[in-house]
């Protein structure tokens, strides 16, 4: 898709500041969307995070279906990572997160104790821009924000966040690139959020995404905007019917496509179309590759 032919300079620098914070932490809790968990993962990882503790978060979990949510943890399961549903947006939040990184984090924390060194595991959060690392980390650090920044020897750039007797979060997330190679991924990265839209033609992606809602979720995306006609095959065209749904008709009858791309843009993101995935794991593409070698990555990863 010519749409996103977007190269992101930033991602460069963001890369090498990754890599540089990476060799501080012991574990890299990866904060993907829930409705699009493929597109926010990326080969390179396995080679980066190599040699560390590894946690999947599903996040925005309250925007997709239970049923996807738990076959997607089951999909991580399978390749030796743990992964939990989460919504950081929640007060709730906190205490299920921290159970899992402490879960994830126990058999090295008790290795070490037996050599009889009582080890903080250091943590970083890493994701794609929009999937809620901000939030989370926000969420995890609460009121222990600020007496853990005041500890001597911590430089203002670099900040560790208590999160338990014997766990530190990094409290500057790593920023990833999505898989932006493949169009269908990269598409979803444009729907949920996570490739600026000015970079991008949102009324394009927009009817595109439109399109797709209307092969996924019909009927709520019907319920949503009246006049769509979801056989319709051209995305175009369903940007036009949310214009006749929401009066969104400029002087002279020309139906005000751009607002329209805006206002549909928001309202999935926001969750308000459909509680439903993008993408499910039978649609990963290296789906039959990985469970030959599910195997040996799960040794490494169940430490
Ligand atoms: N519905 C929902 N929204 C979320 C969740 N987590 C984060 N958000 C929203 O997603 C947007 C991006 O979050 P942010 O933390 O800034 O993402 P970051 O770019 O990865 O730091 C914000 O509007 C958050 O309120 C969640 O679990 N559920
Ligand atoms: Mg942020």
């Amino acid at each position: 898709m010519h749409t996103i032919n977007w190269y992101p300079g930033h991602m460069a620098k963001a890369r090498r500041m990754l890599e540089d914070n990476i060799k501080l932490v012991d574990m890299v809790i990866e904060i993907v969307d829930a409705r699009a968990p493929l597109a926010c993962r990326n080969p390179d990882f396995e080679s980066l995070f190599k040699n560390k503790l590894r946690v999947v978060v599903l996040n925005k979990s309250d925007l997709s279906s239970k049923a996807q949510n738990k076959a997607w943890v089951e999909y991580f399961r399978k390749k030796g990572i743990t992964a939990i549903e989460l919504v950081s947006t929640s007060q709730a939040m906190r205490k299920t997160a921290v159970s899992l990184i402490e879960k994830a984090g126990k058999a090295t924390v008790q290795r070490y104790l037996e050599k009889g060194i009582r080890k903080t595991l250091r943590a970083m959060i890493v994701g794609v821009p929009n999937a809620g690392k901000s939030t989370f980390i926000n969420r995890i650090a609460g009121s222990v924000r600020a007496q853990v920044g005041d500890r001597p020897g911590v430089t203002k750039s670099k900040q560790w966040v208590k999160v338990s007797d014997y766990l530190e979060l990094l409290d500057t997330p790593g920023l990833l690139w999505g898989k932006l190679e493949n169009e269908t991924l990269a598409k979803h990265l444009a729907y949920i959020g996570s490739i600026r839209d000015d970079v991008l033609d949102i009324e394009e992606i927009s009817g595109l995404l439109l399109y797709d809602l209307a092969r996924i979720c019909p009927d709520q995306l019907k319920a949503r905007y009246k006049k769509i006609d979801t056989a319709e095959e051209l995305p175009e065209e369903y940007l036009n019917a949310v214009c006749r749904s929401r009066g969104f008709i400029l002087p002279g009858g020309v139906p005000d496509t751009e607002r329209a791309a805006r206002i549909v843009l928001d309202e999935y993101r926001g969750g308000k179309i459909a509680a439903v995935a993008l993408e499910n794991p039978e649609d990963d593409p290296e789906a039959a590759q990985t469970a030959e070698s599910s195997e040996t990555e799960k040794t490494d990863a169940e430490v």
